[in-house]
């Protein structure tokens, strides 16, 4: 693992993958990259990019130099001398785990293992599951873990979106079912990205994952159960949080929105609170702060009914006009936005909705089907009411004041009309 001679192999060419792959190919590694989606390989094969953070020319430029491939043809991966999966992890209707995809990928492993490779799982799962998920399919094999060929958790850290801290200078925490396996995916990580943090374990690898984002999620319930409690107190919760941020240590600022989105953070705490169910125990903080996230799409809901009704509207017949619809600002990812449920319960009350998100062209998503509109004054000032819900860089809150007769912001990125507020969920109109 002390040279780029090897050949690096990984499942899974999404927003976790492909950055990966783009950064072992230009560390000098052969990159030969798995997916089920002929469609992401045949792009990928083309010198193209299907994601926001990696840019098509990187691809092209390691087509180019013959130094990544992309295939949907699972028997290559005996050729590669390093494994990692980079497989979704989601939640299943039940809200359980759903490892299937963990599954899929390790018995494609173990058909092409072989003395020497390194298998390393990255996607975010509960602790154990690489060695009672994936060993016992490795170990079918016959090949000895440690001995033969070493298995690693290295949890992705990617914040999509993020143009500071890359897949390359992020620190990577790398832990192993054994010493040796440990050794092995440190010597392999430490090829091409700065910092690697190597742990004693797969399980104390997989727990820091879920350590750090469920400390987000818990947080992010935090800030919203006191926005909840600040509107009943007739407090503004950002005002206060700005004013708590001023303190230089033993505080971190979050800030409270319309709900928890993404495909990580609404999910990864549950992949704990079901491992612990199973040992019979059960995480308070994790329940409790999902409780309160899934609140915060009726709260914005209600502050909508609020406003109109300072119009004498009700919801009910009126034409709302949603500002963002992404789960946070400045990407195009849908998944779990707080912003579909908040569309769902507005048509649900009888509204017309319309959207604009200059980064989703279209919804179609959990019965919406709706297209992004463009963001005319005429598509403002007509609408009874308009509400902020992601908080996009590229537009002009200021013009959004001033075209809409009502405006909720549920991401307090609006300026406020002179002499009114500075704070407060209602922009328009005042009380
Ligand atoms: N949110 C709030 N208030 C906050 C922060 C976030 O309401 O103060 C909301 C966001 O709008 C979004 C959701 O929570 O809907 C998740 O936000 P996020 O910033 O955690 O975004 P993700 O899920 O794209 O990325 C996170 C990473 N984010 C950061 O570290 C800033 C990180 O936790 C993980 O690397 C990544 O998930 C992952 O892959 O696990």
């Amino acid at each position: 693992m002390t040279d780029t001679t090897q050949t690096v192999g990984i499942i899974g060419l999404g927003y976790v993958g492909l950055p990966l792959a783009v950064e072992a190919g230009k560390a000098g590694f052969d990159v030969l990259g798995f997916d089920v989606n002929p469609a992401v390989t045949d792009l990928i094969n083309q010198g193209e990019s299907h994601i926001g953070d990696v840019p098509a020319e990187e691809v092209a430029a390691l087509r180019t130099g013959g130094r990544l491939e992309a295939t949907t043809d699972m028997s290559r991966l005996a050729e590669c001398d390093v494994i990692s999966i980079c497989v979704p992890t989601p939640l299943s209707k039940t809200r359980d785990p759903d490892v299937s995809y963990i599954i899929s990928a390790s018995e494609a492993v173990a058909g092409g293992l072989r003395e020497g490779q390194l298998v390393i799982l990255e996607s975010t799962t509960y602790p154990g599951t690489t060695r009672e998920v994936l060993l016992p399919r490795l170990e079918e094999t016959g090949l000895q873990v440690g001995e033969d060929f070493h298995l690693c958790f290295s949890p992705e850290r990617v914040d999509p979106g993020n143009a500071v801290w890359t897949t390359k200078n992020t620190p990577k925490v790398v832990g192993g079912i054994t010493a040796a396996c440990t050794a092995a995916g440190e010597a392999f990580y430490a090829q091409f990205l700065d910092t690697i943090v190597p742990v004693s374990s797969s399980e104390a690898a997989e727990m820091t994952k879920i350590l750090e984002n469920t400390f987000r999620a818990v947080n992010i319930g935090l800030v919203n159960e006191t926005a909840i409690i600040a509107e009943r107190l007739g407090v503004d919760v950002w005002e206060v949080i700005d004013a708590a941020a001023t303190k230089p240590f033993g505080f971190m600022k979050f800030t409270p929105g319309p709900g928890l989105g993404g495909h990580c953070i609404p999910v990864d705490p549950h992949y704990l609170s079901w491992k612990m169910r199973t040992l019979n125990y059960k995480t308070r903080f994790i329940e409790l702060a999902s409780d309160i996230n899934s609140e915060m799409p009726y709260f914005v809901v209600d502050k909508v009914r609020e406003a109109l009704n300072r119009q004498q509207k009700s919801v009910n017949g009126s034409s709302i006009f949603v500002l963002g619809v992404a789960y946070k600002r400045d990407i195009e990812d849908v998944r779990e936005s707080p912003a579909l449920d908040v569309i769902q319960l507005l048509q649900e009350d009888g509204a017309s909705v319309s959207y604009h998100d200059p980064y989703v062209s279209e919804l179609s998503e959990e019965g919406i089907a709706l297209e992004s509109v463009a963001l005319t004054d005429e598509a403002m000032s007509s609408a009874d009411a308009v509400v902020i819900l992601t908080d996009h860089t590229d537009i002009d809150y200021g013009r959004v004041v001033a075209q809409s007769g009502v405006l909720i912001d549920a991401r307090h990125i609006a300026p406020r009309p002179e002499g009114t507020a500075p704070f407060g969920w209602i922009v328009k109109p005042q009380p």
